[in-house]
């Protein structure tokens, strides 16, 4: 009888003690949870994709950027960080945003390659990106997935360490985003028509780009154009 009582009272000290364990536990997670959410911040960005007035070679196109600005606007955000993007499409042609180099995790349908994991942003329509960069930093960048609006539509994408970590060389003087890119003086869109049509290769670029611009040894850029 005594035996079978000390038994008993064994058992309740053992989950007592387990229970004591299993609250520490909640209050440890609890705090590592609270500290992570301190530290990661989530960024809110409005993109209208919208034909703008772009002068380069000494002729101006209808070009389509984000915001008005070729290249677009560069993000910058960090390590664990959220983004949160509201495309908004204003443009003639359908689009969509890829982020180029973010590994989705469980946010696939923030990827963006139209007709892969979305259907494409129809004139007039939005859609908002937002996922989470986990595990990655270093110099990334965005772009249209929706034909060839790529050729106009992209920006950097720049993820910093997380707070209290560094990258893994010494702080550089001077950090500088830059974008090579192509330059078409036609609308691109209308060279992969073309080429699809004629099943030819689509035509080669006027001007290599950096930063969108052609550079001194192209037609009128000593003008800033
Ligand atoms: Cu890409």
């Amino acid at each position: 009888m005594q035996a079978s009582l000390r038994d008993k009272m064994e058992v309740i000290n053992s989950i007592f003690a387990n229970r004591h364990c299993s609250f520490f536990l909640a209050v440890l997670l609890l705090l590592a949870s609270t500290m992570s959410l301190a530290i990661a911040e989530i960024h809110h960005h409005d993109f209208v994709v919208q034909a703008t007035k772009v002068k380069r070679l000494c002729q101006t196109h209808n070009s389509i950027t984000v915001n008005g600005m070729f290249p677009g606007p560069t993000l910058e955000a960090k390590d664990g960080d959220t983004l949160v993007v509201k495309v908004v499409n204003k443009a003639r042609y359908n689009v969509t945003i890829h982020w180029h180099g973010i590994r989705q995790m469980r946010t696939g349908w923030a990827d963006g390659p139209e007709f892969v994991t979305q259907c494409p942003i129809r004139p007039g329509g939005s859609y908002t990106y937002r996922f989470t960069i986990e595990g990655q930093e270093g110099t990334l960048w965005w772009h249209a997935h929706s034909s060839w609006l790529r050729a106009t539509v992209y920006g950097a994408l720049i993820i910093l360490p997380r707070e209290g970590s560094s990258y893994p060389f010494a702080k550089p003087k001077r950090e500088t985003p830059i974008l090579l890119g192509e330059w078409w003086d036609a609308n691109p869109i209308d060279v992969v028509r073309q080429s699809t049509r004629t099943g030819a290769a689509p035509n080669i670029s006027d001007a290599y780009t950096i930063n969108g611009q052609p550079g001194d040894l192209y037609n009128c850029s000593s003008e800033g154009n």
